[in-house]
């Protein structure tokens, strides 16, 4: 291609800006890199999309897309060379689970391991105010970020970031991280030796927070050599030498664990989410957005539980993940369901959302298959 127009607009601080621009660079796509200015994230997004939000990109033909999702669909159709999304059933549905859990599961994690140590400030401070406005003195710049600061440190509660929660997130993590290393100590990526799409989702989380910000990165990263080498691998343009994924469709034994901690942790989650908005949906004016946030919803998380606000864009997410099994031929389910029964997530399948349409950062149910009163 010889205009290199794309545009992904986003900060390295970003979950989400993060995932995209591994992707990106994975794929060998041409592109300008544009750290989000004040003007561009409060007025030039906000009209083009409809939300204050990173990361935003904006094609060739000056189309402006949001949601990390929505860009690497709209980038796979683009550039189908090398495409991240497996061609096998189990491995394919795997990889848009680990995309919605990477995505979603992980907020809470992240916001706390960056949020709760006052150390990652002084990163924050100086990359968002540099983004944020360029050419201003440097107390402008403070205060800018402060804002942001107060901004995010306000949704921590939202998303479950709660004092009287930290042991149990700690203890969650740390276990968590221990099984993504033994992984990552035999296979170069989740399903083999190339990143699927389930890779970009989980390395949201580790990019720009786990992985950059100074407390995560020594204390739960840096002792976790293996992990700390697929994230290095996950950001850099990749060497073409192995680029098969496990053969058979199988899914490594190393995954075994973290399958079944995703079916007992996040559908108790997607299910909880899902009666409070089918609760909301009656009383909803025809075409409106559900709320961003609903009310709280207690899961398991590891040995103990966990709570946060139930957030209906979540579902989007499993809605995304389930399409990819309802579209699959009948054999092809079979084995996902032979895949996903004896690691306890076939309650999964039975999951029914309210088909939803995506707004930003916000869900709408889509009224035409909503059923008939
Ligand atoms: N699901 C969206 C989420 C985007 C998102 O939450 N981005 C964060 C920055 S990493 C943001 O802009 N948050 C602003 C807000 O939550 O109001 C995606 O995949 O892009």
């Amino acid at each position: 291609m010889s205009n290199p127009a794309y545009t992904l607009y986003g900060w390295h601080l970003s979950y989400f800006t993060g995932k995209v621009l591994c992707y990106l660079n994975y794929k060998q796509i041409p592109f300008v890199h544009r750290e989000v200015d004040m003007t561009t994230l409060m007025w030039r997004i906000k009209r083009k999309v409809g939300a204050v939000v990173m990361p935003v990109m904006v094609t060739p033909e000056q189309q402006w897309i949001d949601d990390s999702s929505r860009i690497i669909d709209y980038l796979e159709q683009r550039f189908p060379d090398a495409s991240v999304v497996p061609t096998t059933p189990v491995q394919r549905f795997a990889s848009y689970l680990m995309e919605a859990w990477g995505d979603e599961w992980w907020v809470p994690i992240a916001m706390h391991t960056r949020w709760t140590y006052p150390e990652n400030y002084v990163l924050f401070e100086r990359e968002a105010g540099g983004a944020l406005l360029p050419n201003f003195p440097a107390f402008v710049q403070r205060r800018a970020v402060a804002k942001v600061a107060a901004t995010l440190r306000g949704m921590l509660h939202t998303v479950g970031v709660r004092a009287e929660q930290f042991a149990v997130m700690d203890l969650w993590t740390s276990a968590m991280l221990d099984l993504l290393e033994q992984h990552f100590a035999q296979h170069s990526f989740l399903f083999g030796e190339r990143p699927t799409l389930g890779d970009f989702g989980l390395v949201g989380t580790m990019y720009g927070h786990l992985g950059r910000d100074p407390w995560p990165a020594r204390e739960l990263i840096a002792p976790r050599p293996h992990l700390r080498a697929w994230i290095a691998r996950m950001a850099n343009a990749p060497s073409q030498s192995k680029t098969e994924l496990l053969a058979d469709d199988l899914i490594a034994d190393t995954l075994a664990p973290v399958f079944r901690a995703i079916f007992a942790e996040f559908i108790p989650l997607l299910e909880g989410i899902n009666h409070q908005v089918k609760a909301a949906l009656p009383p909803l004016q025809a075409g409106r957005a559900l709320p961003r946030g609903l009310a709280d919803v207690e899961v398991p998380m590891g040995a103990g539980r966990f709570r946060r606000k139930a957030l209906p864009y979540t579902l989007w997410m499993a809605q995304r993940t389930l399409d990819v099994y309802r579209q699959m031929p009948a054999d092809e389910q079979q084995s996902v369901r032979d895949w996903l029964t004896p690691l306890g997530g076939a309650s999964l399948l039975a999951l029914d959302i309210p088909r939803l349409k995506l707004h930003g950062l916000r869900v709408t149910p889509d009224l035409n298959s909503l059923p008939v009163k």
